[in-house]
């Protein structure tokens, strides 16, 4: 006699060039926001892991950072760091936007991707609220002919379409097996490491260029304030690599570091629900981005 349908649980990975929309996607599945976001490249810096609960299934989400030419020791590490990713997964995912021609950048992912035999590769073509039906067949067309795929779905993050045809695709190829994570988490994401990350987002917010990659946001200390329990106090460092950098983000007369600390501040007392102190400062760790022992202290092991 059958038992009617098994739970499935499992682990789905994006991978795809930086900002194609990965990080958007896994926090639209997933219901809330586990990675932060932005317009510049290169924004997700670590594997980050957010839980979609169904009746059916626990499906994992892997956010993973763009893979890119890496041009510094970080971006070198962020490469192997989702190339060893790959195998660690139940289905691939593989991101491609729907607004823009595919090129060298995408060609090279798929292949890395065909290579893993014994994992599915799910293309998922995203933004498609950016370009026009015959634009996204186009692109259809065009990713189907760089790889064999298990199969091919459009979707837009930001207007809400076909997400729920691209949960059960993945779904579908994870293995019957019982929760891996208890009901109602989001994410294995230390508070610490979010609230972090939440600041950084602040920061990105309004700097250009080269800055972006700059940025890192450590918290040195953060728990409620003695004697005042509806208050939590967030001691944070933002780390830049060059002095005239450090100017830029603190802005005349302290005003840009103000503005950063306030939306931040905002962002934390949603996300844990209680009034936040953040004394957020700024130093300078020269060219941390190429220096390994900086790295490591900043939490990007090898
Ligand atoms: N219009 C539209 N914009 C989107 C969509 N998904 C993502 N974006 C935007 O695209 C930009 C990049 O999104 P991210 O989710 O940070 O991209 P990512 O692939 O995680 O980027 P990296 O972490 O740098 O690899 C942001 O400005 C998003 O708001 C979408 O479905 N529609
Ligand atoms: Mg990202």
């Amino acid at each position: 006699m059958s038992e009617g349908p098994e739970f499935r649980a499992g682990f789905a990975a994006f991978v795809g060039r930086p900002n194609v929309g990965k990080s958007t996607l896994m926090n639209a599945l997933v219901g809330t926001k586990v990675a932060i976001t932005s317009s510049k490249p290169q924004t997700t810096r670590r594997v980050i892991r957010g839980i979609v609960h169904r009746p059916d299934a626990q499906l994992v989400i892997v956010d993973t950072p763009g893979l890119h030419r890496p041009r510094t020791l970080l971006g070198e590490r962020l490469d192997s760091l989702v190339l060893a990713t790959l195998t660690e997964v139940d289905v691939l995912g593989f991101c491609v936007p729907a607004n823009e021609p595919i090129g060298k950048g995408d060609r090279f992912i798929a292949e890395k991707l065909a290579a893993v035999k014994k994992t599915p590769v799910v293309a998922v073509v995203t933004k498609c609220d950016l370009a026009s039906r015959e634009q996204i067949a186009k692109q259809l067309l065009a990713v189907s002919e760089l790889a064999e795929f298990a199969d091919i779905v459009p979707v837009s993050a930001v207007g809400d379409e076909q997400l729920d045809v691209l949960a059960d695709l993945l779904t579908a190829r994870l293995p019957e097996s019982p929760p891996l994570y208890v009901g109602g988490v989001l994410t294995d994401e230390p508070e610490q490491v979010l609230v972090a990350e939440l600041i950084r987002e602040a920061v990105l917010e309004g700097v250009r260029d080269e800055l972006p990659h700059s940025i890192a946001v450590v918290v040195d200390e953060m728990g409620p304030r003695e004697g005042r329990e509806d208050l939590l106090d967030v001691y944070a460092h933002m780390f830049v690599e060059r002095d005239s950098q450090k100017a830029i983000v603190i802005g005349p007369k302290g005003s840009r570091l103000k503005d950063v600390g306030s939306r931040a501040r905002h962002q934390i007392e949603a996300l844990l629900g209680s009034r936040v102190f953040l004394d957020l400062r700024v130093s300078v760790a020269k060219e941390w981005q190429r220096d390994p022992k900086q790295l490591r202290r900043l939490g990007f092991y090898d």
